[in-house]
């Protein structure tokens, strides 16, 4: 078998995402996804201007190989717009592999470890009381792992939370959208939010919870230390990660679970991370961390130390990363939970798939591949719309992490 054309299908249907379509002369072809928020069109460069035109002729079999050219031959490694592009490329190559073996891509990464794949939904809410309707409405709708996200008194927004009532999105159209943080009000609110919800869905509900890379690790050690009582499945992204050393000073006071890595684009970014044990669950996820070949090897090493995957799925990666997500979550052993932020429906038509949810589980299906297309007819009168994430300052008007 051998490749024949690459291309790419960038669209907007509700948001921004690039697709790679990656086509063979036995016309099977596969999809690799290759969305970087906010930056979408650096990758398309790097992948349209410097990675297709080597693959014509290659055999899309040669998963390994063909990894390998693409990271060690760039001479430049990685970084998020590299390693998204080297990920679209290596998905595609699994989509058409299991598509070509006429089975589903998980039986390709050791088959069925269990019966589905347990997801964290989205709950948030503008203030206490509407986050504990938003956790409640995802216990109705099945799920049993939920992470909670409350504005914060006295601050006019935060991370996580939508603005008038739409699903959260936090890419805006236009230029950055700036937004003011307060990490004083923060750390008196937060161990408020998680021992009402306690209070009112009581002590089964895994409950997770996003600090977003805002605090120092003294203070992400004190908010850890306040959230025990409530047992929480994670704490994520408590500081800034280049710093793998701060989590040492973290992991001294609290037992609150650490998880970290959805802007991490190598097993290299969490290295002292895993082998010192100092976060319990790996955010990597598969588009921006290379693709299934590379978070294959992050899993296993990370396995080694009692570390799970707990991989990034916001709506900014598309559906066809979350196909990728539930094959690879299906069949690892060190599977910890996966992201379930749901995506629009107009996303959902424009990428139809064979995924499911059910009670708390997902299942990526069983049809060859990773079961799922993209109707580029609709994709086509959804354009391309530059979009940006948010900016945050200080209240004094200084720079701090978005
Ligand atoms: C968040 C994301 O899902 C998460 O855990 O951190 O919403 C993140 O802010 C976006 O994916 C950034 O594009
Ligand atoms: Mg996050």
């Amino acid at each position: 078998m051998k490749i024949t054309d690459a291309r790419l299908i960038i669209c907007s249907p509700d948001r921004n995402f690039v697709t790679l379509r990656i086509d063979t002369d036995e016309g099977i072809y596969g999809l690799g996804d290759a969305t970087l928020n906010g930056r979408e069109l650096a990758v398309a460069s790097y992948l349209s201007d410097h990675l297709l035109p080597c693959l014509i002729g290659r055999d899309p079999f040669q998963t390994e190989d063909i990894w390998q050219y693409l990271y060690r031959g760039a001479y430049w490694r990685r970084g998020p717009v590299t390693m998204a592009a080297i990920g679209a490329v290596d998905v595609a190559l699994w989509d058409i592999k299991g598509k070509a073996l006429n089975t589903p891509v998980y039986n390709l990464l050791g088959g069925q470890s269990r019966q589905g794949v347990m997801v964290y939904s989205h709950a948030n809410g503008r203030d206490l009381s509407e986050t504990v309707e938003s956790v409640q409405k995802s216990i109705e709708e099945g799920y049993f792992a939920i992470r909670a996200q409350s504005g914060v008194p006295g601050m006019s927004g935060t991370y996580g939370v939508p603005k008038g009532g739409k699903a959260y999105e936090p890419a805006e159209r236009g230029l950055p959208a700036e937004s003011l943080w307060s990490t004083e009000k923060y750390l008196r609110f937060a161990p408020n939010l998680f021992e009402k919800l306690r209070v009112e869905i009581g002590p089964e509900i895994h409950l997770l919870h996003d600090v977003h890379h805002r605090l120092t690790p003294i203070e992400a050690a004190r908010l850890g230390k306040a959230l025990e009582p409530y047992h929480l499945f994670w704490m994520e992204d408590p500081v800034p990660a280049e710093l793998q050393e701060g989590f040492e000073l973290i992991r001294k006071h609290t037992t609150t679970p650490i998880a970290v890595g959805e802007v991490f684009n190598s097993v290299w970014d969490a290295h002292d991370l895993i082998r010192h044990q100092l976060i319990d669950y790996l955010r990597m996820t598969i588009v921006h961390g290379g693709g299934i070949t590379a978070m294959k090897k992050a899993a296993d090493f990370a396995a080694m130390y009692h570390v799970r995957t707990g991989c990034h799925g916001a709506t900014d990666l598309s559906p066809v990363t979350l196909a990728a997500a539930l094959h690879f979550g299906l069949a690892i052993h060190n599977f910890g939970v996966q992201e379930h932020m749901r995506h629009t429906a107009l996303t959902d038509e424009v990428f139809p798939h064979q995924y499911t949810f059910d009670a708390g589980y997902m299942h990526p299906g069983t049809a060859p591949g990773l079961g799922v297309e993209i109707d580029e007819t609709l994709a086509a009168r959804y354009p391309y719309q530059r979009a940006y994430l948010p900016v945050a300052r200080r209240l004094d008007g200084s720079i701090t992490d978005w």
